[in-house]
């Protein structure tokens, strides 16, 4: 553990988000970074990274405290880590959970666990694994993404909004206050908005009216939203699956305003015709985050008994979505796939 006023800070991923979020921490001067690269670490252990930045200017040449290759494990039972963020993509239909990601960092009833990602319910089954640990809840509002290795364009401001996991067995007060703590480093630097929220799960309700909406229909069609506005697909699909969203939303006790669906609508200008991120995955073919940005709202609506029709299908559709990103990632033969639909049937 370090002193009272430098907290030490694992971030895990070092993309678009991440990047920005350690660069950030270390310009408040009350965090000390190390951050977990994978496919750029050559270059930024060399190179440092080179960062165009709306909040911090450009940077060539940048390094937090120190770069790492994978999770470092703790030694003799104490975390080096004050703070464990996760700052990855989070895709529970694939790969080792973010539970087991983060495992080797965490000390029990001591770390606390920060999950800056997309979607609903990321924070439970990290409550399950670790029951006596804090787990903060991080939405991110910015606009960040790698353009090469270890080159990021922050290209739309940041804004993070943080607030407690509540878990019966972890003290409200104590997780509250370090939801706190962490927004007050996060904040230090003076160049980004970072909000405490008592309950971050109305962020994520509220992001989810577009991302679980605009963003896979994008994906699926490989398209831009300025193209689902000029096609007339708004009426028919877009706002009515934005609607679903907000009835589901009110169903678990989150009352989005009336206006949400035309502004989430209105939100991309029109002229950048903006490809989202997942449909910017499914291009580079990369799997797509849709179990948590539409699986999970999609579950939560259900079981309130909100109708969720168009839902429903935009789900269905990734699930698709998902299976042929994952056959030609896998180089997965036609014949090959039918040996295991033939093997599965009773
Ligand atoms: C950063 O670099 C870009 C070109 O790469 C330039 O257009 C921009 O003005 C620079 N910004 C600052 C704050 O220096
Ligand atoms: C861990 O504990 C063992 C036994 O107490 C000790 O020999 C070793 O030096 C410790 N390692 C570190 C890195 O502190
Ligand atoms: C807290 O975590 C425990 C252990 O996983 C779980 O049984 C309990 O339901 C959680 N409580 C809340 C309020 O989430
Ligand atoms: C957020 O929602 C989950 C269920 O989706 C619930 O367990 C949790 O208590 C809610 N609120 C907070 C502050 O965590
Ligand atoms: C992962 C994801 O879907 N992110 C998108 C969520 O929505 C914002 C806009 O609110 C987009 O910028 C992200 O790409």
């Amino acid at each position: 553990m370090s002193d009272e006023d430098t907290a030490s800070i694992l971030i895990i991923g070092g993309g678009g988000v991440g990047t920005i979020v350690a660069l950030n921490l270390e310009c408040g001067r009350r965090a000390k970074v190390t951050l977990v690269l994978r496919s750029n670490f050559d270059r930024v252990s060399q190179d440092g990274f080179s960062i165009r930045s709306v909040d911090h200017g450009n940077l060539t040449g940048w390094q937090p405290h120190k770069v790492v290759k994978k999770v470092p494990a703790i030694v003799n039972g104490t975390s080096a880590f004050d703070f464990v963020v996760c700052c990855t993509k989070n895709i529970p239909d694939f790969g080792p959970s973010i539970g087991d990601i983060v495992q080797p960092a965490v000390t029990l009833g001591q770390t606390t666990i920060v999950l800056i990602q997309n979607g609903l319910n990321i924070e439970l089954p990290l409550v399950e694994q670790f029951p006596q640990n804090t787990i903060l809840s991080g939405v991110s509002f910015m606009g960040s993404h790698e353009l090469e290795a270890g080159v990021i364009e922050h290209d739309f401001e940041d804004k993070l909004v943080v607030g407690a996991f509540q878990n019966v067995s972890v003290d409200a007060e104590l997780s509250s206050a370090q939801a706190r703590d962490f927004v007050a480093r996060y904040s230090a630097g003076g160049k980004t908005v970072c909000e405490y929220a008592v309950d971050a799960n109305r962020s994520r309700w509220e992001k989810l009216v577009y991302n679980a909406t605009m963003n896979p229909i994008c994906a699926v069609l490989r398209t831009d939203t300025a193209t689902l506005r000029l096609s007339n697909s708004i009426e028919n699909l877009v706002r009515p699956a934005m609607e679903e969203i907000r009835a589901a939303a009110s169903a678990n006790g989150y009352n989005l305003d009336a206006f949400i669906a035309q502004r989430m609508i209105d939100m991309d200008p029109m002229e950048i015709f903006f490809k989202p991120s997942m449909c910017m995955d499914a291009l580079k073919g990369n799997l797509i985050e849709f179990e948590n940005l539409v699986g999970e709202p999609l579950r939560a609506g259900k079981k309130h008994g909100v109708a969720m029709p168009v839902l429903t299908v935009i789900y269905d559709m990734c699930k698709m979505l998902q299976w042929q990103l994952k056959a030609t990632r896998e180089g997965r033969s036609q014949e090959d796939m039918l040996k295991v639909y033939h093997s599965s049937k009773p």
